[in-house]
């Protein structure tokens, strides 16, 4: 794996539903993400806070809301991971809501279409986020970055990483999903997205199911991982906008990310929708930093 990791901070929840996801990046650090990782023997750049609009909190129009600053703050998004990326580093985006999963994702395409690399995309979400303008019951975007990437949305977000689609759907491997719109759910079945439910996981396990999330990687993956901290179940991870019930365990969330450890495919992540308004004493973050460093190779034994 790429040992070097670089951190980039989108301070903004302009395509959410309550407040706060703003804050993630630092309740990030000061839940010593980079301290962490340089204990792993990893070489992390801090890039500092990227820049963008302010939240307007106004209502939806033509079924979107803020999407003259949602556009804005991706273009920035993407071009920080693609520059990144560029430069031969791990980047890792630290939101922020959901809804940059577009620009980051589709920087990530770019770069994987200009190194001859396959793309492999794990969502980590309680939700789709398979919203358009016409399904989506908020208008907030956050629930429409992955219809965005497979390039159902408005033009001037589906645009941004320069090819439309962004991605097939091909690519997608959903995890945890366990409250999907009416509409949203027609769409996810009609466009073919491979979605790992919670019933699934119930019914399969979390081993099983993400074997078969990582199967037929080779050594040309690239392997992104976008982690929406809502993915957890509530009780363990309060400080989220968006909590449903019924999410995976401490326990089932260790193994999801051991096993992609072991793949040593991992090139690049985000971690989303981190809302320190919400949380107690930052305890979401600590887990989420947890978590992380199983992410980043971290296991309780020797292993072969
Ligand atoms: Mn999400």
């Amino acid at each position: 794996m790429n040992r070097k990791v670089s951190l980039i901070g989108a301070p903004t929840d302009i395509g959410a539903g309550a407040r706060g996801a703003s804050m993630g990046p630092e309740a990030l650090r000061v839940a010593n993400i980079q301290s962490m990782l340089e204990a792993h023997g990893l070489e992390v750049a801090d890039r500092g806070n990227l820049s963008g609009p302010a939240n307007p909190w106004l209502p939806p129009v033509d079924g979107y809301r803020h999407l003259k600053e949602v556009v804005a703050w991706n273009r920035a998004v993407h071009e920080a991971m693609y520059a990144e990326l560029a430069l031969g580093r791990l980047p890792i985006l630290l939101g922020g809501d959901h809804c940059l999963g577009l620009g980051s994702i589709s920087a990530v395409a770019r770069h994987c279409r200009e190194a001859g690399k396959k793309l492999r995309v794990l969502w980590l979400d309680a939700h789709a986020d398979f919203n358009t303008s016409v399904l989506t019951p908020s208008g907030n975007i956050h629930g429409m970055p992955v219809a965005c990437l497979c390039g159902h949305g408005p033009q001037e977000l589906i645009e941004i990483g320069g090819t439309v689609p962004a991605i097939s759907p091909k690519v997608v491997r959903q995890i945890g999903i366990r409250s999907v719109d009416p509409g949203e759910k027609r769409f996810v079945h009609e466009m073919g997205l491979e979605v790992f439910d919670m019933r699934y996981i119930d019914e399969m396990g979390m081993r099983h199911t993400m074997e078969l999330a990582l199967a037929t990687l080779d050594e040309k993956t690239h392997l992104h991982v976008s982690f929406d901290v809502d993915f957890l179940d509530p009780d363990i991870a309060p400080g989220v906008g968006t909590t449903v019930p019924g999410g995976p365990t401490y326990r089932e969330a260790q193994l999801c990310m051991e096993m992609i450890a072991d793949t040593g495919r991992l090139a690049s992540l985000d971690v989303m929708e981190l809302n320190p308004a919400l949380d107690i004493r930052n305890k979401t973050a600590e887990l989420a930093v947890d978590l992380i460093e199983s992410l980043f190779g971290k296991s309780t034994l020797m292993r072969a």
